[in-house]
């Protein structure tokens, strides 16, 4: 399973078409086995019990609606690449302790999640919970609200993970749901519901790309030796994670030295379906260093390279030879160094449609996005060698003066793999605020569902609390 898909625990990767055709209903609906053995995860199934426990919680320690929250989630997760500008949002239908509805919202499809579990439920949607990651919708867009489908549903219960910040939503499709009398119940896995709309939740309260800085180091942080070797820092397994992380993004952003020193094809080679191709930006100086002779230029016609740069007289004939080969060309004001100012290449980033950028170096790239404080997230795949004097750092830039000055990360994790390590935290002051509230409510979450019977399945998989 690659890297990405573990973000939250036993997601399933790849495309899910399958999942949403396949009839939901389990032949045996009177016992809580069947609600386990109709998911279709293996990991899932390799790790929950085949009963659920005593007190309100599973063995891994969930109520049951954070063990459908679960598998609310890893539905979710089957629309990564395929759902941006918008959210990944995953539903289930559960009537009487039975998964009878699933859906998961996926481009070129404009169809909700709600929409698709809701249908495969029918007319066994009546007096059932369902179960969203998201805020349902409540304004009418590409489709209508789906809070007027859950109504018309007949839906008793409504369980969600976050709200949706969208100021079209934002507190409306709750506030429309229990205005008809449904019962609604939010924060269920709110971590986790945070974590995986990260790029959209960004999108919506900053109003520009989600900005993931990826590097790839030795022990002591740096990327190549002091004679400018770099092939390759990191193992096999490390590398193939790095690039499967490109799956999920929009555009992945590189400086020209990189282009220059590793003349790199920047694709997405996952082999996944996308609905719109990864797009690789190359920043650049006034001095516009980009060659026609580079991977990325030769083959723009067929996989989108974009140049932001800033205005160059100097340099329109070299620019005008770019564009003939198919490079979109942006000008940015330049910023104290000659280089495009960032704030405003992520605006017109945004402004063009990309919700996520990636960014894979080099040194001063990456220093750029640090000094400006534009990087939401870390992924640092370090491998477990010294490099030492005179080696190139990671991070180039002014760099901070004091302690109080550097950029720290939050909420990290750090796994094996193969013979590496991914560490990975949270750099944007949003993104910590965003997830210090998740697990706030969360806790309330838990102090707000007591160990009684209420709140959980009986052994003999008969739920008590059924619906
Ligand atoms: C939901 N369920 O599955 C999704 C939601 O462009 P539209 O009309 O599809 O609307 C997109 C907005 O709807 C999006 O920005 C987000 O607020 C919400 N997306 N909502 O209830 C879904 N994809
Ligand atoms: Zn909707």
């Amino acid at each position: 399973m690659p890297f990405l898909a573990r973000t939250i625990p036993h997601f399933v990767s790849g495309d899910g078409s399958a999942t949403v055709n396949a009839d939901p209903r389990p032949t045996d609906t009177t016992t809580a086995q069947a609600v386990v053995s109709c998911i279709p995860c293996p990991l899932c199934a390799s790790i929950r019990p085949m009963t659920w426990l005593n007190a309100g919680r599973d063995r891994t320690g969930m109520t049951q609606h954070e063990a459908l929250m679960r598998e609310t989630l890893c539905l979710a997760e089957q629309g990564r690449g395929r759902v941006s500008p918008r959210p990944l949002v995953g539903s289930l239908v559960v009537r009487d302790g039975v998964i009878v509805g699933r859906g998961f919202y996926h481009e070129p499809e404009p169809t909700h999640a709600e929409v698709w579990a809701l249908r495969e439920a029918g007319s066994l949607a009546q007096g059932a919970t369902l179960y969203v990651n998201l805020e349902p919708c409540s304004h009418y867009g590409r489709t209508p609200p789906c809070t007027e489908a859950i109504i018309a549903a007949g839906i008793k219960r409504v369980v969600a993970s976050i709200r949706d910040p969208n100021p079209q939503v934002n507190g409306r499709g709750f506030a429309r749901l229990c205005a008809a009398g449904i019962e609604v119940l939010t924060d269920v896995l709110p971590v986790e519901g945070t974590r995986l709309n990260e790029v959209f939740l960004i999108n919506q309260l900053e109003q520009r790309p989600f900005v993931h800085l990826k590097l790839a180091t030795s022990l002591d942080g740096r990327i190549a030796t002091h004679t400018g070797a770099s092939q390759w820092i990191t193992g096999a397994a490390a590398r193939a994670a790095g690039q499967a992380l490109r799956h999920g993004y929009d555009a992945i952003a590189v400086g020209t030295g990189t282009v220059l020193a590793d003349n790199p094809q920047l694709t997405d080679r996952t082999g996944q379906y996308r609905h719109r191709p990864l797009v690789r930006v190359v920043f650049d100086s006034a001095r516009v260093r980009l060659p026609v002779t580079a991977h990325v230029v030769q083959t723009a016609q067929v996989c989108p390279t974009w140049l932001v740069t800033v205005a160059s007289p100097q340099r329109l004939e070299d620019l005008s030879r770019l564009e003939q080969h198919g490079v979109r060309v942006f000008y940015v004001e330049a910023d104290e160094h000659g280089r495009p100012h960032l704030p405003a290449a992520l605006n017109r980033l945004f402004a063009e449609g990309i919700a996520s950028l990636l960014v894979e170096g080099g040194s001063t790239l990456a220093g750029a996005f640090v000094d400006a404080r534009l990087v939401d997230k870390v992924t640092c795949f370090l491998a477990p060698r010294i490099i030492g004097g005179g080696g190139l750092n990671a991070i180039g830039g002014q760099g901070a003066t004091t302690l109080e000055e550097t950029l720290n990360l939050t909420d990290g994790t750090i796994e094996p793999v193969g013979t590496d390590f991914a560490l990975t935290g949270y750099a944007s002051q949003t993104m910590a605020h965003l997830l210090a509230a998740a697990r706030a409510a969360a806790d309330r979450h838990h102090e707000r569902t007591p160990n009684t019977l209420a709140n959980h399945w009986s052994p003999s998989g008969v739920p008590l609390d059924s619906g």
